[in-house]
């Protein structure tokens, strides 16, 4: 029988919670206009993908986080909004990620990479996903206002593929969540 797989990765949940999460939803909603707005429960900051992944993979993954050296909490200034045409969608990101913020996309890399798991070689570029399927470059984006987050937990999450009023889309789905050290 063929192994069951699902698809696994670390990301940074925004507190929604906040007025700056509310920001984040209606900017997000507002690139819409130009394709596929990302679903509000679905906003986040990936850390690492890691592919399709069995069970024992998750396990060896969630065991080698409960062992990680995560660097301290820290804020985030989520203050440049762009474009992919590759991957045609609209982000936002900071223009001056903090260090604590690489270094932890860095360990979880090396932690996949020692569960056997692959890992893209092309630089890590923190940003949240506001819309999809963005077919071309928009003139001009929505205005910005004032987007930080302060982050003192990263997670491991499963992308599921769901289908809602035949519409197909994911649902993420928290498998783990470990603090931020204070070291
Ligand atoms: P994103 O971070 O640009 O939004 C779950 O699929 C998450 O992992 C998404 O947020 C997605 O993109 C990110 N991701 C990174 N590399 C991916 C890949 N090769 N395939 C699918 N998702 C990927």
């Amino acid at each position: 029988m063929k192994e069951k797989k699902q698809r696994l990765f670390f990301a940074l949940s925004p507190n929604r919670s906040s007025e700056d999460f509310q920001r984040l939803a209606r900017l997000s909603s507002q690139c819409g206009q130009f394709g596929r707005s990302v679903a509000t429960d679905n906003l986040h900051i990936t850390l690492a993908f890691l592919g399709m992944v069995t069970d024992e993979q998750a396990a060896s993954v969630v065991a080698a986080a409960e062992q990680l050296a995560a660097p301290r909490a820290f804020s985030l200034k989520l203050d440049t909004l762009g474009y992919w045409k590759r991957s045609k969608v609209i982000w936002l990101a900071p223009e001056h990620p903090p260090q604590a913020l690489l270094t932890l996309a860095q360990q979880l890399k090396s932690l996949a990479i020692e569960c056997g798991l692959d890992q893209e070689s092309r630089p890590y570029k923190p940003h949240i996903t506001l819309a999809k399927s963005v077919a071309r470059r928009p003139e001009q984006l929505p205005p910005l206002g004032k987007i930080d987050f302060h982050f003192n937990h990263f997670g491991l999450y499963i992308s599921k593929p769901v289908s809602h009023n035949g519409r197909q889309g994911v649902q993420y789905i928290q498998l783990g969540k470990w603090p931020l050290g204070n070291t």
